[in-house]
């Protein structure tokens, strides 16, 4: 009797005394009481209909009882499937429908709407609130602990976390326990977490990022997380000093080097500062070093993959590089047709090892599409790897905006702009922009004779899009540049329009 991902991160935490979560206002959660409460919402999950291999989706606020759902869906042997709170309605339905997921757990101000999404999939609707009638904690009050988890062995599915391609609708990456089992024990191993860890944690725990590389090494290393609803640079320094670690993206670290108070004391109690999810600027390291006297350990990994790549714990950390292979995980460099190029060259980054997603939910045409019949899976990053052996990533052949660490796909925003009655066509590209790494713009045409309005245009596409996704500036030509093939450049838009957002 087995439920291997349960078994490493989560049933170990019974009897255990010591803190887990610390919240800003100081309340802490023993890794006895998460663990309780895990197991208490898995009986209520079961009540509620949830069995093996069913899909629980989950859009709720970051809170202790939102990353107990995770151990409880993995108890129950169900799927997780968890989803950015900015998504809209029209968003959610998506994801709820493709994953048919069996329940659908919701924060209670939303219910209203989430009541019409769960609907309209056939899903049943259940709300997350600490307290309130109903709610799913109030439910579990009334569980008893014990909970006895499902079988669940390595290849069975953990999660289902939604990720788009160039072109269709986003595709769910389906994680297996292995993938994530393997991908924590070599991450907890290769950056030195232990029982003494306190990681500050100031991510979403929707995304890989933060519920996968920083929660999941924490439960299995049974350190503490000091748990913040989201970043701000004054709850971040009213913490560091209580911390030993904090995970973010780059923005993270620009905005820290923007703040007088980063300073060597400021930091002094941290040993790991990791980046990720989106290119850190060479001039971040550099700059943050000479700030801090603390080398950012950059690291590269995917939705599909988990993490591919790190600097070294010990030895040089390489500004502009995503380090070595983690242990166990092969990394390549190759050409279209998937033939290794030499050392030095630049080609397509593959990946392949335990922490290599195993398909793509319901698709298996467009997964043998990227992952190939040898086990390399085709990342759609380009990179080479440098003089010294580190990887350095130098594009991205996806059409991929990445801003803040968040993912935006051209296409979907294309798709709603172009169907716009005043848009004749559109471009939609990433900027650079200081804070958020690369920014939205869309690079508009409108009708024939016609004009566009820009806050009627913003207005509709805040209805159906997430406002992370929406641009940050629109910018109408009276024709898009195109190649000989009639193909757009969008190179030639994000090289006229560079210094959009720089200051001059
Ligand atoms: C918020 N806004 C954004 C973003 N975040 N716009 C573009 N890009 C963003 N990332 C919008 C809001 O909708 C709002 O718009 C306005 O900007 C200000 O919002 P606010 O909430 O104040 O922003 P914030 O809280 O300061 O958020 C910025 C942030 C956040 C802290 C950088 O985006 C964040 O936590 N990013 C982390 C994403 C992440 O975890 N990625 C990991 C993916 P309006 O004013 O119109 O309402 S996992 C992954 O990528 C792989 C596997 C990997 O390798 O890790
Ligand atoms: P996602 O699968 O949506 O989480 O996004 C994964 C993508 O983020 C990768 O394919 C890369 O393009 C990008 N990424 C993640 N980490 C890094 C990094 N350290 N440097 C550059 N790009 C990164």
């Amino acid at each position: 009797m087995a439920n291997i991902l349960y078994d490493a991160l989560f049933a170990p935490l019974i009897g255990r005394q010591s803190r887990l979560i610390i919240l800003p206002d100081g309340r802490e959660m023993s890794g006895d009481a998460f663990g309780t409460l895990v197991q208490r919402l898995a009986a209520v999950l079961v009540r509620e209909g949830l069995q093996p291999g069913d899909r629980l989706a989950v859009q709720v606020a970051k809170s202790p009882e939102a990353l107990a759902l995770y151990g409880a869906a993995l108890a129950t042997g169900a799927v997780f499937l968890p989803l950015n709170t900015a998504y809209t309605a029209a968003e959610l339905r998506y994801f709820v429908e493709n994953a048919g997921a069996r329940l659908l757990v919701g924060d209670p101000g939303k219910s209203e709407a989430l009541a019409v999404v769960a609907e309209a999939a056939g899903a049943k609707l259940l709300s997350l609130g600490s307290h309130g009638e109903g709610s799913l904690a109030d439910l579990a009050e009334a569980e008893a602990p014990g909970f006895q988890p499902q079988d669940r062995g390595p290849d069975d599915l953990a999660a289902l976390l939604y990720t788009s391609g160039t072109t269709g609708r986003a595709k769910g990456a389906m994680l297996t326990h292995r993938n994530l089992l393997s991908n924590a024990e070599v991450l907890a191993e290769a950056w030195r977490f232990t029982a003494k860890d306190v990681l500050l944690h100031a991510l979403p725990i929707f995304h890989t990022h933060g519920l996968f590389v920083a929660c999941n090494i924490s439960l299995l290393t049974g350190g503490a997380m000091i748990f913040l609803p989201g970043f701000s640079p004054e709850e971040v320094f009213r913490h560091l000093p209580a911390a030993t670690s904090m995970m973010g993206v780059p923005t993270f670290y620009s905005r820290l080097l923007g703040d007088a108070r980063l300073t060597r004391a400021a930091v002094a109690h941290i040993r790991l500062f990791v980046s990720g999810s989106a290119p850190l600027l060479e001039a971040t390291h550099i700059q943050f070093a000479e700030r801090t006297g603390q080398a950012i350990l950059e690291r590269y990994g995917m939705t599909e993959t988990n993490m591919n790549s790190s600097n070294p714990y010990d030895g040089v950390r390489r500004a502009g590089t995503v380090g070595m292979a983690l242990p166990g995980v092969e990394v390549r460099i190759a050409d279209a047709a998937g033939l290794p190029l030499p050392a030095g060259e630049t080609g397509m980054i593959e990946v392949r090892g335990p922490n290599v997603f195993a398909g793509y939910w319901q698709l298996p045409d467009k997964t043998a599409e990227e992952l190939r019949a040898n086990g390399f899976f085709i990342t759609g990053d380009l990179g080479r790897f440098d003089d010294q052996g580190y990887l350095q990533i130098v594009g991205r052949q996806k059409d991929l905006i990445i801003s803040g660490g968040y993912n935006i796909y051209p296409k979907e925003i294309e798709l709603l702009l172009d169907a716009a009655p005043s848009v004749l066509e559109s471009a939609v590209i990433g900027l650079p922009h200081p804070d958020l790494g690369e920014a939205v713009v869309a690079v508009l045409v409108a009708e024939p004779g016609g004009s566009i309005d820009q806050a009627d245009l913003m207005a509709g596409l805040a209805v159906v899009l997430a406002r992370f996704k929406l641009p940050k500036a629109l910018i109408v030509l009276p024709e898009l540049p195109r190649n000989a093939m009639g193909k757009v450049q969008k190179a030639a838009l994000r090289r006229d329009y560079a210094g959009w957002f720089l200051a001059p």
